[in-house]
């Protein structure tokens, strides 16, 4: 029987796989529907005024975009709430969650680059949001392992993308910036290893994220070694 919602995504994206990561959290049986980037069908740009993924489709009916939006709506309509019950502390989390678009961007454009000094200088840019977020996670009042404590939230689900990305990019290139921000490490690490982080993408999502580097030409991948290519298409 189809679920009452369905993700509609591109393989690898992680504005669809926040989306996911509440749903996991609540445990609410979804559906996941690939479309192609590049033959984007017509009933999918009539809902998304952007052309973008992710767009949640409830009951065939409804269609909301926006991964903030669906956090949100999810959150406030399918219990437990991820969100914190203080408004003070909501709020908080809502303003991190405000600056995901910068620090996601610093990681993309990285991950994006098309030539070894593009590569350096942009992620020389990475240590300023990498900073902001060791501050806030300094100033949280909690011992993690999750923003705020042992609770996974929506700040959780939308940062843990990025910094999987990150990490995805660190193991293909050291970059030798997160080392310097223990608090964000350890965030990062929490985050990776969080069942409904694990259980939000497909199994193999960092060669199907090289293979990703591959097809679009960009000069990261030129450290994907041999082996891997080929195995995200047969996995
Ligand atoms: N602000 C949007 C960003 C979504 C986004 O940028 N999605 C990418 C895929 S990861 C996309 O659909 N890009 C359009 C394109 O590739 O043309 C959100 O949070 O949902």
């Amino acid at each position: 029987m189809a679920s009452q919602f369905k993700l509609c995504s591109f393989m690898t994206c992680p504005w669809v796989q926040r989306a996911a990561i509440v749903l996991q959290a609540k445990q609410i049986p979804y559906d996941i529907t690939y479309i192609d980037r590049n033959k984007r069908p017509d009933w999918f740009l009539a809902v998304s005024p952007h052309s973008k993924v992710p767009v949640l489709l409830i009951d065939g009916k409804e269609a909301l975009f926006e991964s903030n939006a669906i956090a949100e709506y999810l959150d406030e309509t399918v219990a437990p709430r991820l969100h914190p019950d203080d408004p003070i502390a909501r709020a908080r989390n809502r303003a991190w969650t405000d600056y995901v678009p910068t620090f996601a961007s610093s990681i993309s454009s990285t991950m994006y680059s098309d030539s070894e000094d593009e590569f350096g200088a942009r992620a020389a840019k990475i240590s300023g949001p990498f900073g902001k977020l060791e501050e806030a996670l300094a100033k949280r009042g909690n011992a993690g392992p999750y923003f705020n404590g042992p609770k996974l939230s929506l700040v959780d689900a939308a940062y843990a993308p990025f910094l999987q990305r990150y990490t995805f990019m660190d193991r293909l290139r050291p970059l030798g910036i997160i080392e310097k921000y223990p608090l964000l490490a350890a965030w990062r690490d929490a985050l990776v290893a969080a069942p409904a982080v694990k259980a939000s993408t497909v199994p193999n999502i960092e060669a199907v994220w090289q293979e990703n580097l591959i097809a679009r030409g960009r000069w990261l991948s030129k450290f994907v070694a041999k082996s891997v290519v080929g195995a995200a298409a047969a996995a």
